[in-house]
């Protein structure tokens, strides 16, 4: 039985995309995020209740549906509740490969229930949710492992990687042109094991630093099965919803590439040609000149201007909240002109230093973007390097053999005076050398983020 009319289910789909729409709007923004995030999720709300209780469904299915919803949202709440934000992305990669998945397996039920009689266009679409969400899981399943340490995260490349990937790509075209001929439900089948054999060999040679890039492209490709799907099915929600996700997941990876100086292709090719994308962990013995919490203190007290560049560590320091109090007490107590410099690649994903900061309760207006931070670096008394390393490293501007050349940087060296907070001598992702440290404006403070900012802001209370 139908417990709603079409109308209204149609109404209230235009409303859950409208949400969906104003949801990537808000999220597009610190300030708005938060907002942004609360609407997009009431809007699938809306749609999850809808679906339900406007779909035509026999016998028991009704109550294997939301034993379905039941058990998802179980699974899912507590563990985004408890997912550390050094592990988002992994959780991103998961979910976004639950999502591909579900939007082949619709394809696959629409074929059994079909069984041959739909048209062409309709098998086509089914063909491609098929194929693209086989695909985003197999991809997503392994860029989990990658992350998660389950299995190694540098490129693998396999011995005649290129003929293996067009005899997969010739093979998958050809499964995708008879399900489309066929509207077999058994061809479909054998398209989604060619489906998930593809997305395995697709990331297998991404490594290191590439990998988040590929997650949200995977993303990309989960909106596009899930559009396919409601084309062929057809159902407006899933069509608008899934164009949503294919454009917002095509922009990212883009944005991420162009901060890191680096074209998506030759993120996702370039271990086929040879090298590897991550670098060494090689220590370097080199002298660097080295700062007690108190010189630190000190300089930074009587400074005019300082710029706090983030990067990954205070993430994984999770140092953010003592970072805010001293940043607080400088600009108050000191009157120090202090902000923070925010490089759009640092840390490990998109906005990761915007979110770590919010989490401090940092007021947005301190956050300097680094195009705008730049032309005032050489009038910066301080900067101020916390747990970031790549972001800062000269190279990227000078020397055309690195490996990061050409990714924008926060152009730190150009101040009067460099402090890096970090625990070793370890390099950054990108495994390189970072010649600021040896530089003679530069001094190290070496800990754990949090203790040695503890410690500075200690010894700040004594100057
Ligand atoms: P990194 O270059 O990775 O440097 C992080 C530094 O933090 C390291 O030098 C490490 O040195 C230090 N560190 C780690 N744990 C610490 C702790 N507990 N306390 C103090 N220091 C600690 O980070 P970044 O500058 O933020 O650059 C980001 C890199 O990730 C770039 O190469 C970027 O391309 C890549 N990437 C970014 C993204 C996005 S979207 N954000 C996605 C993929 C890749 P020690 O080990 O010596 O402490």
């Amino acid at each position: 039985m139908n417990l709603l009319p079409a109308e209204v289910a149609a109404a209230l789909y235009l409303f859950a995309a409208v949400c969906f729409i104003l949801a990537l709007k808000g999220l597009s923004g610190p300030r708005t995020a938060r907002k942004g995030n609360a609407l997009g999720a009431f809007g699938a709300f809306v749609a999850v209740v809808t679906v339900f209780l406007s779909t035509e469904f026999g016998g028991f299915r009704r109550w294997l549906a939301l034993a379905a919803v039941i058990v998802g949202a179980a699974l899912s709440v507590p563990v985004a509740r408890r997912i550390a934000m050094t592990n988002m992305p992994q959780l991103v990669a998961l979910l976004n490969g639950v999502g591909g998945g579900a939007a082949a397996i619709v394809g696959l039920v629409e074929l059994a229930e079909w069984s041959g009689t739909a048209g062409y266009v309709a098998t086509t679409a089914t063909a491609a949710a098929i194929l693209i969400g086989s695909m985003s899981f197999a991809g997503s399943v392994v860029t989990f492992m990658k992350l998660q340490g389950l299995m190694t995260s540098r490129p693998i490349v396999l011995p005649l990687a290129w003929l293996i990937m067009f005899a997969g790509m010739a093979i998958t075209a050809t499964l995708g042109v008879f399900v489309a001929v066929t509207g077999s439900f058994w061809w479909g089948l054998a398209l989604i094991a060619a489906g998930l054999a593809s997305g395995v060999l697709f990331v297998l040679p991404v490594g290191g630093a590439d990998v988040p890039i590929v997650i949200s492209l995977l993303n990309a490709f989960t909106g596009l099965a899930v559009a396919s799907s409601g084309f062929a099915m057809p159902n407006t929600l899933m069509l608008v919803a899934g164009i949503l996700v294919g454009a917002s997941g095509t922009v990212l990876p883009l944005a991420m590439a162009k901060g890191m100086g680096r074209s998506v292709l030759g993120i996702l090719f370039g271990a086929l040609k040879g090298g590897s994308t991550a670098g060494s962990t090689q220590e370097s013995d080199r002298p660097v000149r080295r700062a007690t919490p108190e010189d630190v203190a000190t300089a930074l007290a009587y400074a005019r201007k300082v710029v706090v560049v983030p990067g990954y560590g205070l993430a994984v320091a999770q140092a953010q909240h003592v970072l805010s109090e001293l940043v607080t007490t400088l600009r108050d107590e000191h009157h120090v002109d202090a902000v923070y410099g925010i490089h759009p690649v640092a840390g490990r994903m998109p906005g990761h230093m915007n979110v770590l900061l919010a989490e401090a309760n940092v007021p947005y207006e301190l956050l300097v973007e680094a195009e705008e931070l730049n032309p005032q670096m050489p009038s910066t008394d301080i900067v101020m390097v916390v747990g970031a390393n790549d972001v800062v490293n000269p190279a990227a501007r000078e020397d055309p053999q690195s490996s990061i050349y050409g990714m924008p940087i926060i152009d730190a060296d150009y101040a009067g005076q460099v402090f890096f907070l970090k625990r070793s001598m370890r390099p950054g992702f990108a495994g390189i050398e970072n010649e600021l440290l040896f530089n003679e404006k530069t001094q190290l403070l070496f800990g754990d983020a949090k203790d040695s900012l503890s410690a500075v802001v200690a010894a700040l209370k004594e100057v």
